[in-house]
């Protein structure tokens, strides 16, 4: 036999066949000094929520690394107590992503690590419980005593800085913060209230098309399956007003720049605070008193975004006072929470087995099957993502919807099965879309295979 198929034998023979292997492998390729990027290429540096997902697979397998995804997190974090969306990779290669970002401008960011200036749906607590879970009883209390200190801050700044008139709900300012980036109410707000006038001349001189050109995430994923130019410029122009104001809290609470008590990212922050209430009581801690009264606050106010009329809870703008009455995958989170009613609780079901809603042939949609925004492929606007798959029917198992969340982890499977490791995939004929290899595909999916 010649080299060459003696090579191709080996690969063959080497290549992992079965879909938990692969996932590995994807966690493997993507490892980078001490932490796990999304993907190569399109997301070269580290993100919050992903991390989160990324050792809730790890744990299953590999607690130790697990560990480690986290605390290079927490290196991240800021002195005021906020953990930042993203951390940048080091090298001049990137130089230019963490100058779009400038976080030396603020006191607060922390000294040789560059990261960006918002925050990302809190699911620390939830990855460091699932890490505890998977240590013998005197390890995890180390673990969590370890991680604690960071959490309640984190979670204290979460109410100070971003619940300034005590209201019982965070407010978000930019839609990355959401993770659901381009999710409809957040995308019609935009277009509505916050069109810089640059971006508005570029729209009628139809100078998008030559942006374009110039545009990272096209270069490694079709335009379709991304934001518009001129969407992405509205989010951009976000990011420059924020970094204007040195990430300043008082000048941004100040400003006009959006404040949105966002339904997904404040179902995330509930769930998130019952179990840094589980991690104090597991170390005989208890969590400073006004931290007590703000988790309860929360989960009250929570119930004030439920719309009778329509069934579901929206997002509300606190700029204008009214609630953004676009239906959209965060509404759905609120099961996460797992301090809803059961009534509401029953009322989202229904829209998830819906099929002209979210009861797709490869569930969940990112929206829903009738709305205007639905597009297939395209970015938080009508995809399936694996991660609010998983948010989902962990919530819809803890309401007592067994089969209904075992129906979600099944599609969820022969979605990657088909399709492969993509970052998302069309809810109606399972055509995956997004970058690929993308690892929180991959850690959830060793999560559900584990199940
Ligand atoms: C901006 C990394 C991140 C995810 C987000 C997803 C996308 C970034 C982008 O990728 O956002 O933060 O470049 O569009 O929307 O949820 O954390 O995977």
């Amino acid at each position: 036999m010649s080299d060459k198929y003696q090579d191709k034998d080996k690969k063959t023979k080497d290549q992992p066949t079965d879909l938990l292997e692969k996932a590995k492998e994807v966690l493997n390729n993507n490892y980078q000094n001490g932490h796990t990027i999304p993907a190569e290429g399109l997301y070269p540096h580290q993100w919050l929520w992903d991390s989160c997902f990324v050792a809730i697979g790890l744990a299953h397998y590999d607690v130790e690394r697990a560990k480690m995804e986290i605390l290079n997190l927490l290196k991240g974090q800021w002195s005021n107590g906020m953990v930042p969306h993203m951390i940048f990779a080091d090298g001049f290669r990137h130089r230019q992503d963490r100058e779009l970002w400038r976080s030396y401008s603020s006191p607060y960011a922390p000294d040789g690590v560059a990261t960006s200036g918002i925050t990302q749906p809190p699911l620390l607590a939830e990855a460091v419980v699932r890490i505890g879970k998977k240590l013998p009883k005197d390890e995890r209390q180390a673990w969590y005593r370890k991680v604690y200190p960071h959490l309640v801050k984190y979670h204290k700044w979460l109410y100070r800085d971003r619940d300034p008139k005590n209201e019982g709900l965070v407010l978000l300012i930019h839609p990355w913060e959401t993770g659901l980036d381009s999710t409809p109410p957040w995308m019609s707000e935009l277009r509505q209230n916050h069109t810089a006038t640059w971006v508005w001349v570029v729209k009628k001189l139809k100078l998008d098309k030559v942006i374009n050109k110039i545009r990272r995430d096209t270069r490694f994923v079709p335009p379709g399956q991304r934001l518009s130019t001129l969407d992405a410029l509205l989010v951009f122009n976000l990011l420059r007003r924020l970094r204007h104001k040195s990430y300043s809290n008082t000048k941004i609470m100040k400003s006009k720049l959006p404040k949105i008590e966002d339904a997904g990212f404040n179902a995330i922050f509930i769930r998130a605070n019952t179990h840094l209430e589980h991690i104090a009581k597991t170390i005989g801690r208890e969590l400073p008193q006004s931290l007590q009264n703000d988790i309860k606050h929360t989960e009250k106010a929570y119930e004030e975004l439920w719309s009778d009329a329509a069934n579901q809870y929206f997002n509300f703008n606190i700029n204008t006072g009214n609630p953004i009455q676009i239906p959209a995958i965060g509404t759905l989170l609120a099961l996460y929470s797992g301090k809803i009613s059961k009534e509401h609780a029953e009322k989202l079901v229904e829209q998830i087995k819906n099929p002209e809603k979210y009861g797709t042939k490869f569930p969940i949609p990112s929206v829903p099957r009738n709305s205007e925004w639905f597009q297939d492929h395209r970015y938080w606007q009508g995809p399936t993502w694996i991660n609010t798959n998983w948010l989902i029917a962990d919530g819809l198992a803890r309401y007592g919807y067994k089969d209904e969340a075992a129906h979600i982890r099944e599609t969820s499977l022969r979605l990657v099965e088909k399709a492969g490791f993509y970052e998302y995939f069309s809810p109606l004929d399972s055509s995956p879309a997004g970058a690929h290899n993308f690892s929180w595909t991959a850690a959830l999916t060793i999560d559900f295979l584990n199940q």
